[in-house]
C-alpha cells in the first residue's frame, strides 16, 4: 500500500542524494529536469537490491532468483499500466525510451500501413524524435508529411484542424511541448483525428512525468514516454497502444523472447507484450522505473502538476521583470507545464548558461532538439528553466540573479 505524502519541495528534495551536491562552492540548483530528472534514493537502492539479490535473466529460468527477477519485471509493467491506466499491462511495451517507442510504431504500424501518397500530420513544435522517424517512414514509402502551425502565443492553431486532417493516416503529437511548455489538447485533437479516420500517437516524453495521465481518457492510438525523465533510470521507456492495435502489428525486432515457436525458416510470435520486446530486457531500469512510478504515486499527480503551476506562474512574474527578455510558450499556466524557454537581448542562450553555472545554476541551452521550433521563432537557440517535484520557489529567484548577475558581465 503506497501511503500519500504532501508535496513539500523541501521533503521531496531529501529524497533525491545528488541534490546535496555544491557546484562551484554553490548548492546544485536543477532546472534541466525536461531533459532527465534526478533519481529518488528509492529508485537507485531498488536496482542496487536486483543486481544484489537477484540478478537473473527473466523468463526463461525456472531457478527461484530468475523467477524473483521476472515477478518484479512484470510487476513493474503492472504498476506502469495502473499509473497511465492502461485497461491492461498486456498494453505496455517497454522500449529503451520515448525515441525507440516511436520508431517502433514506424517500423511496425508504419510501414504495414503508410502507403505512397498517404498523409503524416504532425506539429511544428515536435521534438526531432517525433518527426525524423516520419520523415524516414515517409521517404521510403513515399507517404507526404504536413504539420499543424503555431501561433505567436506558442498555441497550436486548431481553426483549419479538419481539413488539414483529410487523407491523414497518423496524427503524430507532442503532449506537451519540451521547449515552449505548452499543453496540447490531446483529447479532442484526437477525436478529430478518429472522425477523419486517422490514428493518433502522442508523444508523452513531457507529460507523464508531470500531471495525471489517463490514456484511456485522452483517447490517443499510440502513447510515449521515457523512465528517465520521471525519477527513473535511463534505458527503459514505454509504448502504450491498444491491446487490438497491438494484436494486429507486425514485430518490430527479432530476436529470443518475442517467439512462439522458431523452425529454420518461419517463426511464430509470443503474446502480448513480449511479441515487441526481443532480446534480454533492461530489467534493472524496469524495476526501477516501477519503484519511479510508486515514489510519483505516493504525492499524486496531481500534486505534482499543481506544484509545477505555483512554479511557472511565479517564474512568469520574475522572469518577465528581466529587462531585454523574451519568453516564448503561453503564460497562462493551465495550458504550460513546468519548461520555460526565453533568451535575453544581448547574451547568447550559451554563455548565459555557462555564467549562470557559476552559480551552481544548471539550465539547458539549445535548440533542444526543436530545430524547426527554433526556425518558426526566428531564433538559432533559447535558454530553458524546467521545473520538477524537487524545486523550489526560492531556487527561481537564485535563476533571476544568476541572469542579472549575467547581464552585468555583458554590459
Ligand atoms: N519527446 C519529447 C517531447 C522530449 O522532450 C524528448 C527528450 C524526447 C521525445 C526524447 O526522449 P528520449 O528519452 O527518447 O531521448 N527531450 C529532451 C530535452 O528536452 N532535453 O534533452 C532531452
Amino acid at each position: 500500500m503506497i501511503q500519500t505524502r504532501t508535496l513539500n519541495a523541501e521533503a521531496a528534495r531529501a529524497d533525491f542524494p545528488i541534490l546535496g551536491r555544491r557546484i562551484n562552492g554553490k548548492p546544485l540548483v536543477y532546472l534541466d529536469s525536461a531533459a532527465t530528472s534526478q533519481k529518488p534514493a528509492v529508485v537507485i537502492d531498488t536496482m542496487d537490491d536486483y543486481y544484489r539479490r537477484y540478478n537473473a535473466n527473466p523468463h526463461r529460468g525456472v531457478y527461484a532468483i530468475s523467477e524473483e527477477a521476472t515477478a518484479a519485471y512484470e510487476s513493474a509493467r503492472q504498476r506502469v499500466a495502473t499509473f497511465i491506466n492502461a485497461a491492461s499491462p498486456k498494453e505496455v511495451i517497454f522500449t529503451r525510451n520515448t525515441t525507440e517507442a516511436i520508431n517502433l510504431v514506424r517500423y511496425s504500424w508504419g510501414r504495414a500501413n503508410i502507403r505512397s501518397g498517404d498523409r503524416i500530420l504532425l506539429t511544428e513544435m515536435e521534438h526531432h524524435s517525433n518527426l525524423v522517424p516520419w520523415q524516414l517512414l515517409a521517404q521510403e514509402v513515399n507517404a507526404t508529411l504536413s504539420f499543424l502551425c503555431i501561433d505567436d502565443d506558442g498555441l497550436l492553431e486548431l481553426e483549419q484542424l479538419d481539413r488539414q486532417l483529410e487523407g491523414v493516416r497518423l496524427l503524430a503529437i507532442t503532449h506537451q511541448s519540451n521547449t515552449l511548455g505548452t499543453i496540447n489538447p490531446i483529447k479532442a485533437v484526437a477525436e478529430a483525428a478518429h472522425r477523419a479516420g486517422a490514428l493518433v500517437l502522442v508523444d508523452g516524453a513531457q507529460a507523464v512525468p508531470h500531471m495525471p495521465v489517463d490514456v484511456q481518457e485522452l483517447g490517443a492510438d499510440f502513447y510515449a514516454f521515457s523512465g528517465h525523465k520521471m525519477c527513473g533510470p535511463t534505458g527503459i521507456g514505454v509504448l502504450w497502444a491498444r491491446r487490438s492495435l497491438l494484436e494486429s502489428m507486425p514485430p518490430f525486432l527479432g530476436g529470443g523472447d518475442m517467439i512462439r515457436r522458431v523452425r529454420l525458416n518461419e517463426a511464430t510470435w509470443n503474446d502480448l507484450p513480449w511479441k515487441f520486446e526481443a532480446g534480454t530486457p533492461s530489467v534493472a531500469e524496469g524495476i526501477g522505473l516501477g519503484a519511479a512510478v510508486d515514489y510519483l504515486t505516493q504525492f499524486g499527480m496531481d500534486r505534482v502538476r499543481s506544484h509545477e503551476r505555483t512554479l511557472v506562474d511565479y517564474a512568469m512574474e520574475k522572469l518577465q521583470e528581466v529587462p531585454g527578455i523574451t519568453i516564448y510558450g503561453p503564460r497562462d499556466s493551465e495550458i504550460h507545464g513546468g519548461a520555460i524557454s526565453f533568451t535575453l537581448a544581448n547574451i547568447h542562450p550559451h554563455d548565459l548558461a555557462t555564467l549562470v553555472d557559476r552559480e551552481g545554476i544548471a539550465v539547458r541551452a539549445g535548440h533542444h532538439c526543436t530545430q524547426p521550433l527554433m526556425d518558426r521563432l526566428g531564433v538559432a537557440a533559447t535558454t530553458r528553466a524546467s521545473f520538477y517535484i524537487y524545486n523550489r520557489v526560492d531556487e527561481v529567484d537564485h535563476l533571476v540573479s544568476g541572469i542579472q548577475k549575467a547581464q552585468k558581465v555583458f554590459a
